[in-house]
């Protein structure tokens, strides 16, 4: 996926480092980084989130300068559509919302995109996406699957 901010989504990074970098001193300090992450995402980072950014950034600068404070909010923004976009699918099958997955839910989903699909394939799907053989598939289950599967894809790309 590409991180490069599309234009309207830069301008804001920018306007939202000028508005925490209150006295101008062309960075962000570590309280400075936190504002900027409620601003624009709406909750407030952990101590682990700050702590590794800062560490990244401070072996070089005494805070997050603006090329780097833009490259770490595209990259974040594009890990929240990722998962957002796991959301919605993972929505779409669980028809009554449980909050889970049965194996009946993965019948339904698979019947509908993929009649043809042998039972059995359904059933060995929904085995190995039931990581820890519960008979469900939490939101967890479902997202590091989605994820093992693209990578599974983009090392096919790459080979
Ligand atoms: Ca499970």
């Amino acid at each position: 996926m590409c991180a490069a901010p599309s234009r309207a989504g830069r301008e804001r990074y920018v306007r939202v480092f000028e508005a925490c970098d209150e006295d101008k001193k062309g960075y962000l300090s570590r309280e400075d980084f936190k504002v900027a992450v409620v601003m624009l995402f709406g909750y407030k980072p952990s101590k682990v989130e700050v702590d590794s950014v800062m560490a990244l950034v401070q072996q070089k600068n005494s805070g997050v300068l603006l090329e780097e404070f833009l490259k770490l909010m595209s990259t974040k923004k594009a890990a929240q559509l990722h998962h957002s976009e796991i959301r919605q699918i993972f929505t779409a099958f669980d028809m009554q919302y449980r909050g889970f997955l049965t194996l009946e839910d993965f019948k339904r989903a698979f019947n509908s995109i993929a009649p043809k699909l042998p039972e059995r394939i359904i059933v060995e799907a929904f085995r190995e996406v039931d990581q820890d053989s519960d008979g469900h598939v939490s939101f967890k289950e479902f997202e590091s699957a989605m994820n093992y599967g693209q990578n599974e894809v983009s090392q096919l790309h790459f080979a």
